[in-house]
């Protein structure tokens, strides 16, 4: 483990990595064989800030080498998270948008997944997506969308054009922002006196209850608890007024913040905080606990499937999700372990994995070659992906899933 310090993101406090996942690729760069010379790769390890208790890269990349024109995931690729947004939007509009001509912006919308019931209602809202591919799509579904990553300098021409928001909503979008305080800067100044921003992330809590460590990839700079992310928000003026855990991506928090005094917090939130310090997650112990099991998930995993390879079984897997990058690269799974990955998402479909370079196939393809044991790389979508697979299942095929404990499920 090395002993360099860096700079926390959020105070500039130096911090020391507990964790080092190695040389890894962008978790999102599905590419063809001829790109396989030119791949780009970079140290992946993790710092928890001791001063503003933020779990942190060490390293973050530039952000035009993961966001592009051709970002690879779309959001409406689940059922599950079409219908989250749906949930959130009703009560998003019944909450904070009754008066008359609310307006709402969202941070990372990609492809529209909860804008479209805003534009579908008539309420005035901005996407704001830098990814140009997925940007499009929203506005093909006639959302007001701009292809710009968002700071303190795009809030300031949002409010000259559009005036000041009721609600600022992002989704899986803050922790992919290193340059945190400008996004906070900025929003604190697009909510009117009464807004409110809500916004959503996978859960430290559950990242280590779980030992769910493939969340840690290039995208996600930060893994937020509600103790570093009432601390953030203080250091700007506003508080957190209420939480509401959700079960999506593995187990996520969503947090509603306010100008400080504009509403009165929930007795939730200090319950949650309180929770918070009597399980660790402001302690440096906590996480070399937690890197010591991921030492251990990653070696019971391979085990299991080089176990499996000597007795010549069929290992393919299942959603070529950003986490995969870094099971597949971290373990070491190779095109020699996993034939490969079956995926949905058209423009991942014909090319290989990142780093690894396993193949990306087709459902289609999935079905046709019905390997024998199928890793569940999209364990967060479990519930959905074992609904449509009844079929595989009932023919003997066989899952096997590494949150959170490494296992054969039958
Ligand atoms: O934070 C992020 C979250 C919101 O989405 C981003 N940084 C990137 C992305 O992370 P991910 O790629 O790990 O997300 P998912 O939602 O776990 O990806 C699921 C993948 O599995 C997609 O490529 C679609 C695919 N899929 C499939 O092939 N069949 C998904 C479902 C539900 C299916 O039935
Ligand atoms: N909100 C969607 C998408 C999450 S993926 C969902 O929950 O499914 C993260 C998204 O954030 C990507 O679409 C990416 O292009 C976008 N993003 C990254 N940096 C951003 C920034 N500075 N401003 C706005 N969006 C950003």
């Amino acid at each position: 483990m090395t002993k360099k310090t860096t700079n926390c993101l959020i105070c500039n406090s130096k911090i020391r990595p507990f964790l080092n996942f190695g040389k890894m690729p962008v978790a999102n760069g599905f590419l063809r064989r001829k790109q396989f010379p030119k791949e780009y790769f970079f140290k992946l390890s993790v710092a928890f800030c001791k001063k503003c208790k933020m779990v942190q890269l060490v390293k973050t990349i530039n952000r035009e080498r993961m966001f592009h024109k051709n970002y690879a995931f779309y959001s409406s690729t689940s059922k599950f998270m079409a219908e989250h947004f749906l949930k959130i939007a009703e009560l998003i509009k019944k909450r904070y948008l009754k008066h008359p001509d609310p307006f709402i912006v969202e941070i990372g919308c990609n492809d529209g997944i909860l804008l479209c019931h805003f534009a579908q209602s008539g309420i005035r809202h901005l996407g704001i997506e830098p990814s140009k591919n997925v940007a499009g799509i929203a506005a093909k579904k006639g959302i007001k969308v701009t292809n710009e990553f968002f700071d303190r300098a795009l809030a300031k021409k949002i409010i000259k054009k559009c005036g000041k928001a009721d609600v600022v909503f992002a989704a899986n979008a803050l922790c992919h922002i290193p340059y945190l305080n400008s996004v906070i800067t900025g929003i604190k100044n697009l909510l009117k006196e009464s807004g409110v921003l809500v916004f959503e992330d996978p859960y430290l809590g559950d990242i280590i209850k779980k030992t769910s460590y493939d969340q840690i990839y290039d995208e996600h700079a930060f893994y937020f608890s509600l103790a570093s992310v009432k601390k953030l928000f203080e250091t700007h003026g506003m508080e957190v007024v209420n939480v509401q855990h959700q079960d999506t991506h593995g187990g996520s928090m969503r947090y509603y913040i306010s100008h400080k005094g504009a509403y009165k917090p929930k007795k939730k939130v200090s319950r949650l905080l309180a929770h918070e310090i009597a399980g660790g997650l402001v302690k440096e112990q906590t996480y070399k606990i937690l890197a010591k099991k991921i030492a251990l998930s990653k070696k019971e995993l391979m085990e299991l499937l080089s176990g499996l390879k000597r007795r010549g079984k069929h290992i393919a897997g299942y959603g070529a999700t950003s986490k995969s990058a870094t099971v597949i690269n971290y373990c070491g799974i190779t095109p020699k372990v996993c034939d490969f990955i079956s995926d949905i998402t058209p423009t991942k479909i014909g090319k290989f994995s990142p780093g690894a370079h396993i193949p990306v196939y087709s459902h289609a393809e999935f079905l046709i070659r019905e390997p024998e044991y199928t890793i569940l790389f999209a364990w967060n979508h479990a519930g959905e992906i074992m609904k449509n697979e009844k079929g595989y299942t009932k023919a003997g095929g066989k899952w096997i899933i590494y949150v959170p404990q490494v296992k054969v499920i039958k």
